[in-house]
């Protein structure tokens, strides 16, 4: 039997009663048929989706069937690779467990029965039951949230169309206070250059674990072809940490306070870059006074790094600068007080001067900046296909109670702020949840509350590809063809120099599943709102964001990943020289040979801002960088922090056969003298609890972590029993976690305590 849609369009008519769990579950990949593989394929590049980096990739086809994954080499920085995930995706696309026909809900909420149901049904259901909250508490108390990415614009374009202002992405349970940091200290974001560093500094940014190929690899060039030093602040022994020049074990929460005293040497020391401070940087003055208390000794009592070391630190990081850079990490959720930490990360990267320097921070060279530095029409740009006359949204978000959050709306909003709103009616309630890419069940902190919440909602649904645990709470899962079997928009990737790069389907959709694009276009026709989305197809799409330039259209269209012109490092002397050697009509450079000159904030002052008059404004007593104690745990408890391993992501690739057979399960680090008073061995059964949650799993004793910590990998413990493959195996971090919100960036918090018991 051919692996077609169409045997599995026929496979899929059979079995639609409803059905508990016993087995397969209906609407999954079980039941069919696999073939044998054989001859040589063809090759389509793509865009990875197992984790939300999105690498760009080729992919080997024998026979209509997906063999083997590889980078994309036309994208130089991630050198033809992928990660191990990566490289698993044709494991996820043949995954038996794997959705191929929409499910709706027979029994209770989480019960897991389930019936196969067609789409024109499933949009029924989902359109009958939104029109009718919307009629009753309005268009807002709908909420829409989705991992952010090409697709979260077309599922936040139906919000819109509905007429709901309360679109959420995951941002505050991952990056957003280093983006707000950025935000308020240079107006917009920055890139590292790891690759040219000869000096990084690393606060927890898990880089060969917590995977981006291009950043993964660019710190491996750095380390092992620049002679690259790599000084690593972590609390336990990771991956970084052993592949560094020094390991300190930093307390959990207590980055800013050596980020600080860095500072503090960096300008006692008359280490800095005054011309660079002189010239770009406002606030100097005021934040010299705030860092002279901050000296290295008061930075040990709080951190346990050693004073001599943090002097040494920032001597040698001044001497690299300033082809040097302390890195901004990526999971920012370790304290309440995130925006500090980061701010006091850039203004480390600020004293040494290392902006658009190789080796340095720098920002995006977009289309339309690189042009006006070619002086021509160097590079094409996207177009974005926008409909007019959109419904006027009168309702103001949930999140939208206190101007102190106002930087991140934009970025992504609060995402956890959905439990205040339906538990709390803070400020109102939301009733319907449309979810897509997103499993708030596992990677939201405090899981009980958002059980309790999807059950007090009138509708959830739930857009993914597997039964995961928050569609295990859905009314309708609508499962989305994988990565592999959708094409999509033109993405713009520009780093130093303008890129696009397109997602293309590899291979024929598998089942009845559809692109998350059309998903939401036909539910809008189902509600009478297709006039808001007047695209047919991706085709279309494409072609109107590049109606200016059909040959852009072919090239990614054909190498799948397209850069344009050279990298351009504004205070690169030889950057700039080849740019402009490049481009005979390019801006002439300044007497040094750079275009230092040209470098604008988009600031209140122009300025990169030490203190913030904005951010006082927004929220007082914030406008300066400060140190302020945070309180993460109790005194008898441990500290409890998690991260990324390899194989895995998040909480999303758990039943995938390769990476599942490569680790099932996460143990819980434990040091030998914490374990010793506990009478805990490695291999023994141990409970975690605290006010939040109570979880189980194995003890991994070992000196890599500090004493007064334990650590897990997080992703695990999925509670729903769909996934019969990895339910309950191991710790379930978000049921440990209490629902926080942080000032100013509206982070979740990850870092709590926790006490031990042997079982
Ligand atoms: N305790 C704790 N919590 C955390 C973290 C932590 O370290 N500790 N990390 C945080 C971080 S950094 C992040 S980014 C978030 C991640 O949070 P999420 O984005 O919620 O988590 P993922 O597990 O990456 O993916 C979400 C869902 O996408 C589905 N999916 C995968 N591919 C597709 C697709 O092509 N289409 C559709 N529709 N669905 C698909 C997966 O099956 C999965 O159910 O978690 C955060 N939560
Ligand atoms: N293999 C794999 N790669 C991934 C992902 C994945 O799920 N799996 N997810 C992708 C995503 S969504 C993201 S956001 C990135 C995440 O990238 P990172 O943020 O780099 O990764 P994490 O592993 O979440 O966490 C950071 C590290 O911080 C440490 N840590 C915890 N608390 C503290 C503290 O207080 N101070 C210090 N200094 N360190 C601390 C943890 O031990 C952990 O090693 O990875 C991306 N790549
Ligand atoms: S880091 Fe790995 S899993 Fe994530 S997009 Fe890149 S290749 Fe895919
Ligand atoms: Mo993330």
């Amino acid at each position: 039997m051919t692996l077609n849609r169409r045997t599995f369009l026929k496979g899929a008519g059979v079995g639609t009663a409803g059905c508990a769990l016993s087995g397969i579950l209906p609407g999954t990949l079980a039941a069919y048929e696999t073939q044998p593989l054989n001859g040589l394929g063809s090759f389509t590049h793509s865009v990875c989706e197992m984790c939300s980096t999105r690498c760009p990739i080729t992919a080997r086809v024998v026979d209509g069937k997906n063999l083997s994954i590889l980078g994309n080499r036309n994208a130089k920085s991630f050198g033809g690779a992928v990660c191990a995930r990566g490289g698993a995706g044709h494991s996820q696309l043949y995954d038996p467990q794997r959705l191929v026909k929409p499910l709706k809900r027979v029994g209770e909420r989480g019960e897991g029965k389930w019936q196969e149901i067609e789409w024109d049904e499933a949009y029924q259901y989902i359109a009958t039951k939104m029109q009718a909250i919307k009629e009753q508490h309005g268009p807002e108390s709908v909420a829409f949230s989705s991992k952010s990415g090409s697709l979260a614009n077309h599922l936040f374009h139906l919000a819109k169309s509905f007429g709901s202002p309360n679109t959420f992405t995951h941002a505050t349970t991952c990056p957003v206070a280093y983006k707000v940091a950025a935000k308020a200290m240079f107006g917009g974001s920055l890139k590292r250059d790891l690759s040219n560093s000869k000096y990084v500094i690393n606060f927890g940014h898990n880089l060969y674990e917590g995977i981006n190929m291009s950043e993964t690899r660019g710190l491996m060039k750095a380390q092992t072809e620049g002679g690259c030093k790599l000084v690593v602040f972590e609390p336990r022994f990771s991956i970084v940490a052993d592949k560094a020049d020094e390991w300190h074990a930093i307390k959990p929460g207590t980055d800013v306070t050596v980020a600080l005293s860095l500072c503090h040497v960096l300008i006692n020391d008359g280490l800095y870059d005054k011309a660079f401070v002189e010239r770009y940087v406002s606030g100097f003055e005021e934040f010299a006074a705030q860092v002279a208390s901050y000296t290295p000794e008061w930075a040990e009592t709080i951190s346990d790094v050693s004073a001599k070391d943090i002097r040494r630190i920032a001597h040698e990081l001044a001497a690299a600068a300033p082809h040097a850079l302390v890195d901004f990490g990526h999971r920012t959720t370790f304290t309440t007080e995130e925006f500090d930490m980061r701010r006091a990360i850039y203004a480390v990267n600020i004293l040494i001067g290392n902006l658009e320097c190789k080796g340095g921070l720098y920002m995006a060279k977009k289309a339309k900046t690189y042009n006006k530095f070619a002086g021509e029409h160097a590079t094409p740009s996207l177009a974005k296909a926008s409909v007019k006359s959109m419904p006027e949204i009168q309702a103001q978000r949930i999140d939208a109670v206190d101007k102190q959050f106002s930087m991140l709306w934009s970025a992504g909003g609060i995402y956890q702020s959905i439990l205040d709103a339906t538990l709390e009616s803070k400020p109102y309630p939301i009733r319907g949840w449309v979810i897509s890419r997103s499993n708030p069940m596992q990677t939201m902190t405090d899981r009980a509350k958002v059980v309790e919440a999807m059950q007090r909602m009138e509708l959830v649904v739930c857009c993914d590809i597997y039964v995961s645990e928050t569609a295990a709470y859905a009314d309708i899962i609508l499962p989305e063809s994988t990565y592999l079997e959708r094409d999509e928009e033109f993405v713009d990737k520009s780093g130093k120099q303008p890129a696009y790069y397109v997602r293309q389907k590899v291979v024929e959709t598998i089942g009845d599943t559809k692109p998350s694009w059309l998903i939401w276009k036909e539910l809008a026709q189902a509600m009478d709102l297709g006039q808001y989305f007047p695209w047919d197809s991706i085709e279309t799409l494409r072609m109107l964001q590049t109606k200016n330039d059909p040959q852009m259209y072919k090239a990614i269209i054909n190498d799948g990943y397209v850069s344009y012109g050279t990298p351009l490092l504004l205070r690169d002397t030889k950057a700039v020289a080849k740019f402009r050697a490049r481009h005979p009509q390019a801006l002439a450079a300044d007497a040094d040979g750079s275009y230092a000159s040209q470098i604008k904030f988009k600031t209140p002052s122009g300025k990169i801002e030490l203190y913030s008059d904005k951010v006082e404004q927004m929220a007082p007593g914030r406008g300066m960088i400060q140190y302020r104690e945070v309180t993460l745990k109790k005194a008898d408890e441990l500290f409890f922090i998690q991260g990324k391993v390899a194989v895995h992501t998040n909480g999303a690739s758990h039943a995938v056969p390769m990476l599942h057979r490569l680790m099932p399960e996460n143990s819980v680090w434990i040091h030998p003298l914490t374990a010793g008073l506990l009478n805990i061995k490695s291999g023994d059964r141990i409970r975690l609890y605290n006010d939040t949650g109570l979880e189980e799993s194995v003890a991994q004793v070992t000196p890599g972590i500090r004493p007064d910590t334990v650590f897990t990998y997080m992703g695990f413990g999925s509670k729903n029993k769909e996934m019969a493959k990895f339910h309950g195996k191991g710790v379930h971090c978000g049921n440990l976690l209490p629902h926080v919100t942080s000032p100013v960036v509206g982070m979740n918090l990850h870092t709590t305590g926790v006490k031990l018991l042997k079982l």
